[in-house]
């Protein structure tokens, strides 16, 4: 064959995932089968499930195989039964004395059926209500061996890994987009123990120590009188807190940065936050801290578009991450450490390692790749997976253990304690997401919810019944270890280090780091959450905090919210930006990008066919979106006018000018007593305002240019007009690796 038809036929592989977990089949489609209608009236046996769809159960508590396939407990036959196996006649009708008598207490299916249901849900998590969770697979580079005994990070072992993303404020059902810390949970299903590396997407805490955390979070989750705000940090409770513990500044300046809305999960990196303690085959020791790298880099959503994906689309990241994973664009990150020496200060560049509102920058202390993790299955079932996972700080492998930051400390024991309620007793880690692949063979017993049947008499050691079992093991056997590190004669307070009296340096450090683009958006955030606060104090001693920060940070808020800007009333802090902490500057794949592609069903066609598979063979996502659904040629529509809204786009390419449809709301100049309808559906003008106003690459080729015309952006920075589809995408592409057009957004902060 042509060569151009090989390629065509490599792409079609690769895409024909992608269009087919995107679009909607197209009945009648050229080439498809003919539609059959398979109405469920006759019983047969379910289909076979598929085969990635299985959970983590492939050992019982004790550790022995289960024998069970790996696959999900569902529809298993074709006739419906009662939770004990006895099959039903009917499940629609409750059993009555007579059609139109009362019903009888003694309908067990009815009660079975009701009592059930009303013990369905369980109770959220008190923090990272809401997630995502994905299975994957964690491959060691070996780059660690020298620091940690731990097997997983053994070169080239493979570990299967859970994890799981969040937001922290919001309630099980609130929206993915608000401005909050992202949770970035990761369950490491290793053979020497489960190891959870529960972590954020911000690498600082609010607070130093864990017995202020219900007080932070109090603050944080909506008002008790009002319930009201939810997932929100706009509001007074959360900034009197904020301005009245100076050490939670460092962490809310993250908040108000980008870092405060990812575009996606696939574009967060992750941060283990406390300072942990590796110890090597040799015995040792060194302090380390963790960090996930997203392989497509750190992207951040427009604040406006955050909010519009809040209404118009709130599982806008659950759906990004679901639907990457479906299409084969499996999001992957790098697991690295920072390293440092063990010495008695516990201390780096005079950097605290035990403070947990500090960072190390990476100017200083290089972050080490050891592992790739890949996610490349979706939960099987939400609540049986994703819901139930239970992560603890604790579960470590042999080779990481923990220190004394006291907010690490106090982490410790919470997890359990809170999973205790939330997941209905102390049995939690038979449920199959919760199972080590590790062989267990512990001596817990009992309690509500065992589902082992353990055997033997002895549960207990020493013992002479059970041959002795089970015995201690050593390093031999790969034991756990504690670091047997010496813990100083020290005085019973109630107190903190003098080092973690410093709450602004860092704040600043983070600051001096951004771009002017970042700034503006900093200064933006906190104008929008102080202006959302009702108490005029709060405000102002927030003001106090941000001087303390930065002179012209405050300065840019206060006149925004209308007040003097304080005068520090600490030294600014001397100190050196960190450029990684910046999101600008650098360059990323385009990989897994939506590109919106406006067409003109009525108009010309050229290039699009052409265009499309480009799209797809740079690793992209296209969305056609025209008037109407059904076929544009023999291509499927994937939006319509009325269902395609720019936020859901990372570039928009225009392949032709829609007048406007019957459907289309009045166009905006008409509706300013302007004359006449625009010539283009106003719904077209709408997705080019929003992509220009977010800072998205434009391009347009054919009757396309016409439209930036209308909408006045033709020749802005980032809008290229072509001569042709391919030559637009090429621009496109190539104004995507930047993630945005940074120049189109005002930059008023040097
Ligand atoms: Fe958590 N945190 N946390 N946290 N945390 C919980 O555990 C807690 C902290 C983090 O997807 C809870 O099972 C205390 C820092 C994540 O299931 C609870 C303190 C970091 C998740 C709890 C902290 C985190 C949680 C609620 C202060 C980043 C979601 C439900 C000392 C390093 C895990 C649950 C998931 C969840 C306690 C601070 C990350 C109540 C006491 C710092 C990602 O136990």
């Amino acid at each position: 064959s042509k060569p151009a038809d090989a390629v065509k036929n490599v792409v079609k592989t690769a895409t024909e995932k992608i269009t087919d977990a995107l679009t909607p089949e197209v009945p009648g489609a050229p080439g498809s089968a003919p539609p059959t209608v398979d109405e469920p009236t006759t019983p047969r046996d379910p289909l076979p499930p598929k085969p990635e769809q299985g959970a983590p159960q492939t050992r019982t508590p004790t550790g022995a195989e289960t024998g069970v396939p790996k696959t999900a407990k569902g529809q298993q036959g074709a006739y419906l039964t009662t939770a004990n196996g006895a099959r039903l006649r009917d499940t629609d009708h409750s059993l009555k004395a007579g059609p139109r008598g009362p019903v009888l207490l003694q309908d067990h299916h009815l009660r079975e059926k009701i009592t059930h249901f009303d013990h369905e849900r369980i109770p959220e998590r008190v923090v990272h209500a809401r997630g995502a969770g994905a299975h994957g697979l964690f491959t060691a580079y070996g780059t660690a061996e020298a620091v940690t005994r731990a097997g997983f990070l053994k070169k080239g072992r493979e570990t299967e890994v859970f994890v799981r993303f969040s937001t922290v404020l919001g309630s099980r059902g609130s929206a993915d987009t608000v401005r909050d810390t992202r949770g970035f949970a990761t369950k490491f299903y290793t053979d020497e123990g489960t190891f959870d590396l529960v972590g954020n997407n911000i690498p600082v805490f609010f607070i130093q120590d864990a017995i202020k955390f219900p007080d932070v979070i109090h603050a944080g989750k909506p008002h008790p009188d009002r319930e009201i705000p939810q997932a929100q940090s706009a509001h007074d409770t959360f900034w009197d807190f904020v301005s009245l513990h100076t050490e939670a500044q460092h962490h809310a300046l993250w908040n108000m940065s980008d870092r405060g809305i990812p575009r996606s999960y696939r574009t967060m990196e992750g941060f283990g936050v406390h300072t942990f303690r590796l110890v090597n085959e040799a015995g040792e020791t060194a302090l380390a801290k963790f960090h996930w790298k997203p392989k497509l880099g750190v992207h951040s959503l427009d604040w406006e578009e955050a909010q519009m994906l809040s209404g118009m689309d709130p599982d806008f990241h659950r759906r990004d991450l679901y639907d990457a994973i479906e299409a084969g664009a499996f999001p992957e990150w790098e697991l690295g450490i920072q390293v440092f020496p063990d010495t008695p200060e516990e201390t780096f560049a005079g950097i605290d390692l035990l403070d947990p509102t500090k960072i190390v920058p990476e100017e200083l202390a290089p972050v080490q790749p050891v592992g790739r993790l890949v996610l490349n299955r979706t939960p099987t079932n939400f609540f049986a997976e994703t819901e139930q996972v239970a992560f603890h700080l604790g579960h470590l492998p042999p080779g990481i253990d923990v220190t004394n930051d006291p907010l690490l400390q106090g982490r410790l024991f919470s997890y359990v304690d809170t999973q205790l309620t939330r997941l209905g007793g102390p049995n939690f880690t038979q449920i199959p997401i919760n199972r080590p692949h590790a062989a267990v063979n512990d001596m817990l017993r009992d309690g509500f919810h065992q589902h082992a049947v353990h055997a033997g008499v002895a549960p207990y050691r020493p013992n002479s019944l059970d041959g002795g079992n089970p015995f201690p093991a050593g390093d031999a056997e790969h034991a756990f270890l504690d670091v047997p590190v010496t813990v100083a004669q020290a005085p019973k307070v109630r107190a903190n280090p003098v080092s973690f009296d410093d709450h602004y340096s860092q704040a600043r450090l983070f600051w001096l780091s951004m771009s002017p683009v970042e700034k503006e958006h900093i200064i933006r955030a906190y104008t929008f959450e102080l202006g959302k606060c009702y108490h005029q104090a709060i405000k102002e001693r927030q003001l106090q905090c941000l001087a303390n920060i930065d002179p012209v940070l405050c300065e840019q808020v206060a006149t925004g919210l209308g007040l003097p800007a304080p005068q520090p009333t600490v030294p600014l802090a001397d100190v050196t930006p960190s450029p990684a902490l910046s999101q600008v500057g650098q360059e990323w794949p385009a990989d897994g990008r939506m590109v919106g592609i406006v067409v003109d069903p009525d108009g010309g066609l050229d290039d699009l066919h052409e265009v499309r598979l480009a799209v797809f063979a740079a690793g992209m996502v296209p969305l056609l979106i025209a008037p109407h659904g059904g076929l544009v040629g023999d291509m499927p529509v994937q939006r319509t006018f009325a269902t395609g809204r720019s936020v859901e786009l990372d570039a928009l390419l225009l392949a032709g000018a829609p007048a406007p449809a019957p459907d289309a709301l009045p166009a905006r100049d008409a509706k300013a007593g302007k004359p006449g309808p625009t010539a283009v559906d106003p719904r077209v003008l709408l997705l080019v305002e929003e992509c220009w106003r977010h800072a998205k690459a434009i391009g347009a080729w054919g009757a396309g240019v016409g439209v930036l015309e209308q909408a006045g952006v033709a020749g802005a920075p980032g809008v290229v007009s072509a001569d042709s589809g391919p030559e637009a995408l090429t621009a496109v592409q190539q104004l995507l690796a930047a993630h945005r057009v940074w120049e189109r957004f005002p930059a008023t902060v040097a």
